[in-house]
């Protein structure tokens, strides 16, 4: 079957409002770009004259300017899940303006096909490659693209030129068959292949294909600060401790690390660390450390969803593919982020916290409990599986005024079962098999900063001798004093035992 170009305006043309869409994209990786514009372009025209048009939108995870920001600037979203970072959609959602799912990123192809997210109108997809008898190849990330180009009705290609045709057998599709006919995901170990280098899909259903060369719009990381530097240094030490007691076995295990600023800090330290040995990743985004990592022999294999990288890094990554070919592998976030799989293999999780409670719960997405910042991520899907669960996060926020340890999160979203290790540049607090009591007693003498301690520990004190000390009056009590004065510290609890 001959395949159709078209110009991006031709694709938005046939996009109605209250239409859903699928997008590649994990991170600003592999997201689609031109079409996703001129939606946005068509919106404002449609509004200008008075007539609704929003769409719903589906993604892997966050993506670039081009995707997110056109689209929130022109108020074309009715609804967006499962994750986003963009500065313009998070101001629309906390003004009440978009629905905002916010979903572990594994569930999400798996609810697709289940019909939870009900009809799906268009897939549109980056490729570097596409052919006649629809054979797509995906470009740096994976995302849900699998499960979205099955499932839409249509499906429309953005043909991207700046990445290389030679991109194809990076890529391992693979989509598990749902109950009752699921059997395990042959994921071994983190370099296994078990799918297709290409997304199969019905030709017929290939609309329209709009050629663009476009690079990823992946902003660059910020230098290392002493607070990062820190942090990663607590963890790498904390982890080569574990692997001298045994606790962790002498080849080490796969390391699962987020996204930003402080996984490149831990990354870094983990590389720099000689106790521990060359290791594996098995994680979603796929970063500049690790790249550096990979060419330095310290990682000896990633597999991701999503090659989230500089574009210069991602340059050397096209022109050096003979070398990375056989180290790195994309796959969809279902498998990447899979529970089974993550509990297999037994990795490592290292995410991020906004806080932590003195019992070990973690809020990663809502500030003060209602404004979101940008949600669970894979946070969920590693944390609540791995071998080793990690969180960190700075001790304070905003200059010192919010202390990141705090008596009771003001939402959870990794609970105290889940959560293992705290990690801040103060130190490291062990949870594992400890009481609620001792767990803030490590909580608050490793991580908490200085400033907080006394505070925290006069907290406890009103609470008495209970099994989880927490004073409901008083529980956010740092939290109030916040929203009346911008800051965390000097609460006077006495005020809380009064009625
Ligand atoms: O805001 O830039 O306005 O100052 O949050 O914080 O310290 O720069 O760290 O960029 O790594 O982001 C948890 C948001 C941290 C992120 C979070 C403010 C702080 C700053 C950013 P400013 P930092 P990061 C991977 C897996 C989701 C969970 C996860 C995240 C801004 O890492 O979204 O790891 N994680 N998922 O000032 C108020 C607090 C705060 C606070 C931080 N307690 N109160 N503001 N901030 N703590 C993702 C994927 O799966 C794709």
């Amino acid at each position: 079957m001959a395949l159709k170009f078209i110009t991006a305006e031709e694709a938005a043309n046939f996009v109605s409002n209250g239409d859903v869409i699928g997008f590649s994209g994990f991170t600003a990786a592999g997201a689609a770009k031109a079409i996703p514009t001129a939606i946005a372009q068509k919106a404002k025209a449609e509004h200008k004259i008075g007539n609704p048009f929003k769409i719903g939108v589906i993604t892997g995870a966050s993506t670039g300017d081009s995707l997110d920001g056109e689209l929130a600037r022109a108020e074309a979203i009715s609804f967006r899940t499962p994750y986003q970072s963009h500065p313009d959609l998070r101001k629309l959602i906390n003004a009440g303006k978009a629905d905002f799912f916010d979903s572990h990123l594994s569930i999400v192809a798996q609810n697709i096909r289940y019909g939870f997210y009900g009809k799906l109108d268009f897939a549109v997809i980056e490729a570097c490659d596409v052919t006649e008898d629809g054979e797509i190849v995906p470009t740096s990330s994976v995302g849900v693209s699998p499960t979205i180009c099955n499932k839409a009705n249509k499906i429309i290609i953005e043909l991207n030129t700046a990445h290389p045709k030679e991109l194809r057998g990076m890529h391992d599709i693979y989509e598990p068959k749902d109950p009752p006919h699921r059997k395990e995901i042959p994921i071994y170990k983190s370099n296994d292949r078990i799918g297709s280098d290409v997304i199969k899909v019905d030709p017929s259903k290939i609309v329209g294909i709009v050629e663009t060369n476009r690079p990823d719009e992946v902003g660059a990381f910020s230098e290392l600060n002493e607070t990062t530097k820190q942090i990663g240094k607590n963890v790498a030490d904390f982890l080569a401790h574990e692997l001298r007691t045994g606790r962790i076995p002498k080849e080490f295990l796969p390391i699962q690390s987020g996204v930003g600023n402080i996984a490149n800090a831990v990354l870094t330290a983990l590389g720099e660390n000689e106790s521990i040995p060359a290791f594996e990743m098995y994680t979603e985004v796929i970063q500049d450390s690790v790249i550096d990592m990979m060419k330095a022999g310290h990682v000896t294999f990633a597999s991701g969803c999503s090659l989230t990288v500089s574009p210069p890094m991602l340059k050397d990554i096209y022109e050096n593919l003979d070398f990375f070919h056989p180290r790195l592998v994309l796959r969809p976030q279902e498998i990447t982020n899979h529970p089974e799989v993550a509990r297999r293999i037994g990795i490592i999780s290292i995410n991020t916290a906004i806080e932590v409670d003195l019992f070990g719960n973690v809020n990663s997405t809502n500030v003060l409990g209602t404004t979101i910042m940008n949600g669970i991520g894979g946070s969920g899907d590693f944390t609540r599986n791995a071998y080793v669960s990690m969180f960190t996060c700075p001790s304070v926020a905003k200059g010192g005024a919010i202390s990141a340890i705090v008596p009771m999160v003001s939402h959870v979203d990794h609970s105290e079962h889940s959560v293992q290790i705290i990690v801040t540049e103060q130190g490291v607090a062990d949870l594992r098999n400890k009481s609620p009591k001792a767990k803030m007693e490590a909580i608050i003498e490793n991580c908490a900063h200085p400033d907080y301690k006394e505070q925290l520990w006069d907290y406890v004190k009103i609470g008495g001798e209970k099994h989880t000390p927490q004073t409901l009056a008083a529980a956010f009590g740092m939290h109030n004093k916040f929203a009346k004065t911008k800051d965390m510290k000097n609460v006077d609890w006495r005020e809380y035992l009064h009625d």
